[in-house]
């Protein structure tokens, strides 16, 4: 009998996506044609994916110029249906994380613990097409439609072999899906960025998942106060449950948040984690910082911008530094980070706020829009409502 990986191997397959045709336009689910992957290319089913702000800022941010129409989406979890030439370690039917910086296991940074930078396979996959031709593997009877990273609001995406991930088949891909970059962030800051000792004071700013995941994280570790800032109100109940101790809206103060905080902490907290992507709330992080030692660690997307942040702390030992993935190397880390949560060692089921649909990817935006949500996992499989 036929198995379905010769039925699609190496044809083009049509299938469901969600095409963004313009920055902010609606995303029309429709059929399109996904090429077989080249030679160190993988093509993935895609069986879940969650919505994250990167997703959102790319759509929404002209000003970044990207080009249209575009598949969006990469925090995802899927099965290979294909491998390019050249891949021996990948096989149809293996579970994977497609994922949004690669490791080539090459280059300067790959060779050093000190970063999961890779300088072949960065986050330069936001480009349009693939790093091989330059093309996208996407089209709408033949109009080439721009990939974003891994392009997972698509039934079938095909990645260049350093971003994919293999995991445990056991590990269920509804839940794991969220480790290809939210989660992984919040913790791996906390882990390996901050090296939060037991005892530690904290001030996250901003309670979305990837805020909430260095909360929780900083809470395992033995965090001995942990603040949370937010301007969303929901956030002071949310923060609660996940181990936030003192909550503030700076909206609701009559002085600046760091002065809040730095009398609460006397004078400072030892980490600040920026979790929004605002300039002006990086300085802030930095400013609620103890002499002497405090860092901050930034995590927000901001783009282009720059910060502002005063000399003289530098000189008195505060430090700021930012990480994509909480640090972690893909190929190397990830594995065992999914080893780990298959062992109860973390949670990511508590971020899984809504499950829906795949057909129902707008309405899953319209809650992250309004801030109603932390994680959304859409699913392929229709049967989900
Ligand atoms: C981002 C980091 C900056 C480039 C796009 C992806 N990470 C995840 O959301
Ligand atoms: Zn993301």
């Amino acid at each position: 009998m036929e198995t379905v990986e010769e039925i699609t191997v190496g044809k083009v397959i049509t299938c469901k996506a969600a095409v963004a045709w313009e920055p902010k336009g609606k995303f029309i689910v429709q059929d399109v044609q996904v090429d077989p992957p080249l030679a160190m290319e993988v093509r993935i089913k895609v069986t879940h994916t969650s919505l994250c702000r990167s997703d959102l800022f790319f759509w929404t941010n002209e000003a970044l110029g990207h080009t249209f129409p575009r598949i969006f989406g990469h925090e995802a979890a899927g099965i290979v249906e294909s491998v390019g030439e050249g891949i021996d370690d990948l096989k149809p039917g293996d579970h994977v994380l497609p994922v949004f910086t690669g490791e080539c296991k090459e280059c300067k940074y790959c060779a050093s613990p000190k970063t999961n930078l890779c300088s072949k396979f960065g986050t330069e996959s936001l480009a349009t097409g693939m790093k091989g031709d330059g093309k996208s593997r996407f089209s709408v009877n033949g109009k080439p439609v721009s990939r974003f990273l891994g392009s997972t609001f698509s039934e079938y995406t095909v990645v260049e072999y350093p971003y994919v991930v293999k995991i445990n088949p056991v590990a269920p891909l509804d839940k794991v899906c969220l480790l290809g970059c939210g989660v992984t962030a919040g913790i791996g800051a906390v882990r390996r960025i901050a090296q939060l000792e037991p005892g530690a004071t904290i001030a996250v700013f901003g309670l979305g998942t990837v805020g909430l995941s260095v909360v929780k994280e900083a809470q395992r570790r033995g965090a001995s106060r942990i603040i949370g800032v937010d301007i969303n109100i929901n956030k002071a109940a949310e923060g609660n449950f996940f181990g936030v101790t003192d909550f503030f809206n700076p909206d609701n103060l009559d002085k600046p948040v760091e002065e809040v905080i730095k009398e609460l902490t006397g004078g400072g907290v030892d980490y600040a984690f920026e979790c929004v992507g605002n300039p002006k709330v990086m300085a802030t992080a930095f400013a609620s910082c103890q002499d002497g030692w405090g860092t901050t660690i930034v995590l927000g997307v901001a783009g282009p911008a720059t910060v502002s942040i005063p000399t003289r702390s530098l000189l008195t030992g505060r430090c700021m530094k930012g990480t994509l993935y909480g640090g972690y190397k893909p190929k190397t880390d990830v594995p065992a980070l999914v080893e780990q949560y298959l062992h109860k060692d973390f949670d990511v089921e508590e971020f899984i706020t809504h499950n829906l649909p795949f057909s129902r990817i707008n309405d899953a935006f319209k809650l992250l829009q309004a801030g109603e949500c932390l994680r959304t996992v859409l699913h392929y499989n229709e049967t989900v409502n």
